[in-house]
């Protein structure tokens, strides 16, 4: 079965999470909005199925998944799917869930990541709300970047499978996901992201084991990823890096 990926065609953002999973996988996949027009691709693609009114599950925003008949929303969601299929996360019930419980955590990191640049409202520039952006930044740097961080840190070190992997012994997208934060937050907070590093050892080790494997490290070097930009969730801002 062939995978529609629909996401937003020039920004990593919520979508690359799924797009780390597919390709980790080796899992067949169109990245509809950024195909061409002319084979029915594109943006007016992803539109056409957000603005579709006959669907009974329609997604609330992208990233979303058609997967055969499924319409898929929420990124969390789409690699709980993605996961049990292409064997990126344990078959049992409780293992399956902390990964899911994993991938929630990242879900709200990433939103305060976002919200170091859109503080006030989604719907205003960068440029609209800086000032209050560097307000809201100063407690992002000091407390919630490390705090996540640290959980995630904490996750690896009782892992009673070893603190190669988030869950059990082998790779899930919750790794995957880790890895896509911790090169993020390198691109966006260069400075902060080296004293925040500095306490999370096995996080770094985990982010440089998943670069590397075959399958991402070739994606990495593709022109399937999208370079990090300032229309992205991590956005390099100088003045919010201090
Ligand atoms: N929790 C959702 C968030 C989805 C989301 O916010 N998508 C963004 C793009 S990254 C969007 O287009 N949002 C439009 C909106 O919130 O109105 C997820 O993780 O998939």
């Amino acid at each position: 079965m062939r995978y529609e990926l629909y996401y937003w065609p020039s920004i990593q953002g919520r979508g690359e999470f799924v797009r780390l999973a597919l390709e980790e996988a080796g899992a067949d996949y169109v990245d509809v909005a950024r195909g061409s027009e002319k084979d029915g691709l594109g943006v007016p693609a992803l539109m056409k199925l957000m603005n579709d009114e006959s669907g009974a599950t329609p997604p609330y925003a992208p990233p979303f998944l058609r997967a055969g008949k499924l319409l898929i929303g929420q990124s969390a969601n789409i690699l709980m799917y993605l996961g049990s299929r292409h064997k990126l996360a344990p078959k049992s019930e409780a293992g399956r869930l902390w990964t899911h419980q994993l991938q929630l955590t990242v879900t709200d990191f990433v939103k305060e990541i976002h919200d170091t640049h859109h503080p006030i409202a989604s719907s205003l520039y960068y440029e609209e709300q800086k000032e209050a952006a560097q307000q809201y930044t100063v407690s992002f740097r000091k407390l919630r970047a490390p705090k996540y961080l640290g959980y995630f840190e904490r996750v690896l070190e009782r892992n009673p499978g070893g603190d190669k992997y988030l869950v059990g012994r082998s790779l899930s997208y919750a790794d995957l996901s880790v890895f896509q934060l911790v090169a993020g937050l390198r691109y966006a907070f260069p400075q902060a992201m080296t004293q925040w590093e500095k306490k999370v050892p096995r996080v770094v080790a985990l982010h440089d084991r998943v670069g590397v494997r075959p399958n991402v490290l070739a994606y990495l070097e593709s022109d399937r990823r999208i370079p990090f930009n300032e229309s992205g969730i991590f956005r390099h801002y100088p003045e919010l890096d201090a």
